[in-house]
């Protein structure tokens, strides 16, 4: 898969990519990562890439022209498939951000992700440009920079052959539709605290039922509104309306 990264603030990206699964990703070219900085697609003197507002207001607003020449040039490249590329406006007037994105994202061969600004881009980009607008969350950030991180993480975990098949991205949160389980590690005892007597069993068959029922305890107490949407067998079910 290609990401491309579109910013004015490419500097930001360069230790998340360079640490860890990402940067593992990238060395196995599972994945590859192009940041692209919007300035150098501003062909004027002072490579202006904001402008005021028309109306009036505070605030800068990100110009068409950078952006639009940013993303053409991206296109030239492909010999196929133009119309299958998303292209990806962060802000947070978008849809919200979750793992089922994260999934339908992983399918394609390139994303193209263009960071706002939260003061604002010109309509024109999000009319004429952008495939579709995500945000990471109901809270303000400066730019677009860190959801774009963010999307690229979860997606490039999602992509055949980035995690092991020990740290498979079934299990995780969400992908159960559940919260996590809660996880111990050696000592068996510490400060007086001790780790669940079943987890110590060997009792395979009990710890994984053990660890779906504390999936299903956590996220009735934290996230009930994820269990409407979770596979929960019949009895599963009936523990929860009792719990309730
Ligand atoms: Cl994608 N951009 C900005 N600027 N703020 C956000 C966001 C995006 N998602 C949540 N807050």
């Amino acid at each position: 898969m290609q990401i491309d990264i579109l910013t004015l603030f490419p500097q930001m990206f360069q230790s998340p990519f360079s640490t860890g699964i990402l940067k593992r990703a990238i060395d196995q070219k599972l994945v590859g990562i192009n940041i692209q900085n919007i300035r150098d697609c501003a062909h004027d003197k002072h490579h202006t890439v904001d402008d005021y507002a028309y109306g009036g207001g505070a605030g800068m607003v990100l110009k068409p022209e950078p952006i639009f020449e940013a993303v053409e040039s991206i296109k030239l490249d492909i010999k196929e498939g133009v119309n299958m590329l998303p292209i990806i406006l962060l802000t947070p007037q978008g849809r919200p951000f979750s793992q089922q994105i994260a999934h339908e994202l992983s399918r394609y061969r390139q994303v193209i992700l263009i960071c706002g600004r939260y003061e604002g881009v010109d309509e024109r980009v999000r009319e004429h440009l952008v495939t579709d607008e995500i945000s990471i969350g109901d809270y303000v950030l400066s730019g677009g920079e860190l959801a774009a991180m963010v999307v690229a993480e979860a997606v490039v975990r999602l992509l055949p052959g980035v995690l092991g098949s020990e740290d498979s991205p079934l299990d995780d949160s969400y992908a159960t539709g559940l919260l996590e389980y809660p996880q111990y590690t050696r000592p068996a005892v510490y400060k007086g605290w001790s780790v669940p007597q079943v987890l110590l069993s060997g009792n395979h068959a009990q710890i994984a039922n053990w660890r779906r029922e504390q999936a299903i305890l956590r996220t009735l107490e934290r996230r009930p509104d994820l269990l409407d949407k979770a596979n929960l067998s019949l009895e599963e079910k009936r523990l929860v309306n009792g719990l309730k």
